[in-house]
């Protein structure tokens, strides 16, 4: 991408209504734009990175065997009225009529239409076990809408659903996605903690919330230091092995980690003094099991292998992928910018020409641009006529991990320079050594 065809429309002055760090820098550098209270435009620096969480946790739920789908975001009240959850929801549902005066709501999640999808079409224990995901938007009244698409009112939320026959296969179809969770958000540059949480609207006692610690996290939570050094589960993790996942499931909640609301201050203070971290967090994944509350009252059931009608057992699991790129921000980030992980970068790397006009460096410039291009190393080409010192603290803000600075002094020479947006370590060296240490590297 040239930047000169790019629209980035990076702001000058710090906002003054961005409160934290990650909020400040996506409304700097063009990442999003609010278009009304807790409700956000994705401009193109900032869709790119959310297409590439959205990879990331689409590659990770298709690795259990969950098969995607895409549900309306709009939803009849009927279905809410079956499970009894319309009345319960309160004033955090969106409540629409169509012209006909039929009553509807922009889904603040999906359980009862999942349910509705899954009872239409299973009718034997053979078709089990199900998950069925989506990655769609959600609407939810906030009070509090802050912190830009951190609480935002309209985000987008993975959903996924699991349905099982009885309460094994969905402790099994749990560990899944528990295991899932961790390779994912490891795959973002994160380390998330599990925390046995509190249950809220969505039901059932067994559930965990994953927690990134974070300064600026709204939630106040209590661990074990043992949880920054446990292993992630491998590529290779088997996903059908139920005694494998357990094994994940076990020692991910062998030591004491909560939120808040389950915070349980004795218990903590077991905990030998040195290795207790209370700390705040940001909550970017929640993982439900539920058993039959929605299948009971939605009337939910299979025929069994003993040839009796039994009623499925549920557990949902959410991802927030538009809180999880301030997330990272947050996470990650230094006094000039953001600093992306290279697996969610906008861009691999960009191309700075110090000279735009002049006949070496523009030559230089495109040939790094077709041939990285062509080699699938996906630069941003900033060939725009600002002053070299403007496009240096341009590519620190936006922060994709590699900058390729072509000069006409060092191109005189045949050499380029790298510099590494994390460390600051720059190199100098020929054009084509560039190429191949970026297309090896990427
Ligand atoms: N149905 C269940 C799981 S599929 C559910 O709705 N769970 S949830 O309420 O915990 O939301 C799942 C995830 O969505 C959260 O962990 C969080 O990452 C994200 N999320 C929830 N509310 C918001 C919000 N207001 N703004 C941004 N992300 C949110």
């Amino acid at each position: 991408m040239r930047l000169s065809r790019f629209f980035m429309p990076i702001l000058k002055e710090n906002p003054k209504e961005a409160e934290i760090v990650s909020h400040r820098l996506m409304l700097r550098t063009g990442m999003i734009r609010q278009q009304s209270s807790g409700i956000y435009t994705w401009l193109p620096l900032g869709k790119r990175v959310l297409d590439k969480v959205n990879a990331i946790v689409r590659e990770e739920q298709n690795r259990t065997g969950a098969n995607e789908l895409l549900m309306p975001t709009l939803q009849s009240a009927e279905l809410w009225q079956e499970s009894g959850r319309y009345d319960a929801y309160g004033k955090e549902m969106l409540r629409i009529k169509d012209r006909q005066d039929r009553p509807m709501l922009y889904g603040p999640t999906n359980e009862e239409m999942i349910t509705d999808v899954f009872r239409s079409y299973v009718k034997s224990y053979r078709s089990l076990p199900l998950n069925l995901y989506h990655i769609q938007l959600k609407f939810r009244d906030e009070i509090r809408p802050r912190f830009g698409t951190m609480r935002s009112r309209e985000f987008l939320m993975k959903d996924a659903y699991s349905f099982d026959l009885d309460r094994e296969g969905a402790e099994h179809a749990y560990n899944k996605m528990f295991a899932a969770y961790l390779r994912t958000f490891s795959r973002m540059g994160l380390r998330a903690i599990p925390m046995r949480a509190d249950t809220g609207p969505i039901g059932g006692n067994l559930s965990h919330e994953f927690i990134i610690l974070a300064e600026t996290g709204e939630s106040e939570v209590f661990c074990h230091k043992d949880f920054l050094g446990f292993d992630i589960p491998g590529e290779d993790t088997n996903f059908d092995d139920v005694a494998g996942l357990k094994k994940i499931f076990d020692k991910w909640t062998s030591r004491y980690a909560a939120t808040s609301e389950m915070h349980d201050e004795a218990a903590f203070n077991e905990v030998a003094e040195g290795d207790r971290v209370s700390a705040r967090g940001i909550e970017v994944g929640h993982i439900f099991y539920f058993g039959t509350k929605y299948s009971e009252a939605m009337g939910a059931k299979v025929l069994g292998p003993d040839g009796k009608e039994h009623t499925v057992h549920m557990g949902s699991y959410g991802i927030g992928p538009t809180r999880l790129v301030p997330a990272i921000i947050e996470a990650s980030h230094d006094d000039n910018g953001i600093i992306w992980p290279k697996s969610i970068s906008p861009f691999d790397g960009v191309i700075i020409n110090m000279k735009a006009g002049d006949a070496a460096c523009d030559a230089a410039c495109e040939t790094l641009y077709s041939k990285l291009g062509a080699a699938g190393f996906d630069a941003l080409l900033d060939d725009t006529d600002d002053r070299a010192g403007a496009k240096f603290a341009s590519a620190d803000l936006i922060g994709v991990p590699v900058q390729i600075i072509v000069g006409p002094r060092s191109i005189a020479n045949g050499e380029v320079e790298l510099k590494d947006r994390k460390t600051g370590e720059r190199e100098t060296m020929s054009v084509e050594a560039a190429l191949n240490k970026l297309i090896a590297t990427k």
